[in-house]
């Protein structure tokens, strides 16, 4: 089997971190390139714990600075600190000294170079706001059609009962920057949501945080950084434990079979008291002339097998 030749895109974040890992450890997974964007942390706070975790984890892929703001939109971005705590990372102990270097490229340019340079081999794996994704189609749009597939983490489609959770319509990620998630699912590249309607189907509970860092380091830095998590969960969504949305998109790339989807044509409302709502207008339906005309069919996660992704997840800390 081929490597699966992953580009991520990623606001680190908590749940980005233990989706970093994942890509990072596991053995059929060539990682090339990790961008950043703004979202969870500011786009410094972010870009640090990108390259801190190119130090901790130990990858070789270069590491690129995204947007620091709403495509077209010159707003003071809001940050996640509430989810992620102050430094992004729960508010573990990080180190002074990061030696990591930054790629010079803008994000999106890097995105762009690295699917020109292997056209139709990379998965570009998106679990921020989609500003970088937007901007390297503006600047590029012939890398539509270079690309093998875009797994995306954000949205939400009212499947399982499951709807916003910045809003009662809205997803973080989208509601980040809907215009660029607009700009993104309207492109002609193969895309595949991964939103809240499967992530909040899949749990990590703290005996299962327990037995991976019973495993060793890797184990004990995915239990130090959720902790924050957790608590932040049990609070306001009163679970024992936390959902699982990046690491569940990552596990879509590589294991599409835990998934059951469905297709669309999908729009995002760029404003109002909606803005950030994810529409689908299902394959097949039918209805008089409006926004969905004329935009790609693109892949929604509808169901998931979340023990499988679960396990998934697990096996990359017994080798
Ligand atoms: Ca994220």
């Amino acid at each position: 089997m081929p490597k699966l030749q992953v580009v991520f895109d990623t606001d680190p974040g908590i749940d980005d971190a233990m989706a970093l890992l994942l890509l990072a450890r596991h053995p059929e997974v060539e990682l090339l390139g990790v961008t950043t964007v703004f979202g969870n942390g500011g786009i410094e706070t972010v870009t640090r714990n990108a390259l801190h975790l190119k130090d901790r984890f130990g990858f070789t892929a270069p590491v690129a600075q995204g947007a620091a703001g709403a495509i077209d939109d010159m707003a003071v971005p809001h940050a996640a600190h509430l989810v992620h705590g102050d430094n992004g990372l729960g508010g573990i102990a990080l180190p002074a000294t990061i030696h990591a270097t930054l790629d010079p490229r803008p994000a999106h340019q890097l995105i762009i170079d690295l699917i020109r340079q292997r056209p139709g081999e990379i998965t570009l794996i998106a679990v921020g706001r989609m500003t970088n994704l937007a901007l390297a189609l503006r600047a590029a749009p012939d890398i539509a059609g270079l690309v093998k597939e875009v797994v995306v983490m954000g949205g939400a489609f009212g499947r399982n009962g499951h709807t916003g959770n910045v809003t009662p319509v809205a997803e973080a990620n989208i509601f980040g920057d809907p215009v660029a998630a607009d700009i993104a699912f309207g492109a002609t590249w193969p895309v595949v949501i991964v939103g809240l309607d499967v992530t909040k189907e899949v749990t990590m509970t703290p005996a299962y945080v327990d037995a991976l860092a019973a495993t060793g380091t890797d184990g004990e830095f995915v239990r130090d950084i959720a902790a924050y998590y957790a608590a932040f969960y049990r609070s306001r969504e009163g679970i024992d434990g936390f959902y699982v949305h990046d690491a569940s998109a990552v596990t879509y790339a590589l294991h599409p079979e835990y998934f059951a989807t469905e297709r669309g044509r999908i729009r995002v409302v760029s404003e109002g008291i909606a803005k950030g709502q994810t529409i689908s207008l299902p394959e097949g339906r039918n209805f008089p002339p409006g926004a969905w005309d004329d935009r790609p069919l693109q892949t929604i996660c509808i169901g998931v097998q979340g023990g499988r992704v679960l396990s998934f997840y697990r096996s990359i800390f017994d080798r």
